[in-house]
């Protein structure tokens, strides 16, 4: 099988160090968050920014500070900023990393409710803005889709042209408002990608690693981190983005998935051919 792409959300743009202390705020606390999770396992870092109070922001300077810092102190990795920053951010203010040229994004296939009283939208024509400014850049995307639906979006404007190959899925399941993380809803996400597609999975909450083994066992990668979930088990906060990379290692070696190091990720995406 292929070896397992590790991606960490080492902080988002919803919990707080009131959720969790070890959630990062400023460029150092990112650094490090990365630093560790890097020694730990993973290839690529999912990154939201904030400003040093928490609040965050899609800045292109404030990104383009963290993202110096977290290759100052990683070295080669792989650094995945968000376009979707935080619900109610205008368009052009998500896009804003994207100026940096990084190697991948993310690309959000669609709306979603999220959590109970909020709306997370992106609509056709937002999707195929965003992705037109992408691929201008030469940049991958990671297509997150929260549903099936928002699959069935990139197959039908992959088919247009307007989103290209390489495709890179990352089903997000288990948060309120979107679609469940049983391993029916899994399977059925899964069977429905092209065959020469990647996935990868991200479990909200308590799904982050029931999901991550299903991905692991069947040949897809696996996103975790402080964003996602904040907690190692039921009742204990994870002490920082690195436990939870290290939980998934040792799923991983138990069904003998080996690691890939940053540029077998490269490779395995196809980022730079
Ligand atoms: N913070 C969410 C509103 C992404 O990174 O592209 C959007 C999000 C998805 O986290
Ligand atoms: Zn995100």
């Amino acid at each position: 099988m292929e070896k397992l792409i590790i991606t960490c959300a080492i902080s988002g743009a919803e919990v707080t160090k009131e959720d969790n202390k070890y959630v990062p705020y400023t460029k150092e606390e990112m650094a490090l968050e990365a630093f560790l999770a890097k020694q730990a396992g993973a290839s690529i870092i999912h990154l939201h920014v904030r400003e040093d109070d928490g609040t965050p922001t899609q800045d292109v300077a404030r990104f383009k500070e963290v993202m110096e810092a977290i290759k100052e102190k990683c070295g080669d990795i792989i650094i995945q900023p968000s376009t979707g920053g935080a619900v109610g951010m205008s368009n052009d203010e998500r896009l804003q990393p994207i100026e940096l040229s990084p190697e991948m994004c993310t690309l959000d296939c669609g709306s979603v409710n999220f959590g109970t009283n909020e709306v997370f939208v992106n609509t056709e024509e937002d999707i195929i803005y965003f992705a037109e400014k992408i691929y201008e850049k030469k940049i991958l995307p990671e297509l997150e889709c929260f549903g099936k639906m928002h699959v069935d979006t990139v197959l039908r404007l992959s088919q247009k042209g307007i989103i290209k190959d390489h495709l890179h899925f990352s089903f997000v399941l288990g948060m309120v408002g979107g679609m469940s993380a049983t391993e029916r809803d899994f399977k059925f996400l899964k069977e429905s990608i092209p065959k020469d597609a990647t996935y990868s999975v991200a479990g909200i909450g308590k799904y982050e690693f029931s999901l991550a083994r299903l991905a692991i066992r069947d040949g897809g990668h696996v996103r975790v981190g402080l964003e996602d979930n904040l907690y190692l088990e039921k009742g204990v906060k994870a002490k920082g983005n690195k436990e939870l990379v290290e939980k998934v290692v040792k799923i991983a070696k138990e069904y003998h998935r080996e690691i890939a190091t940053v540029e077998e990720t490269r490779k395995i995406l196809k980022i730079k051919e």
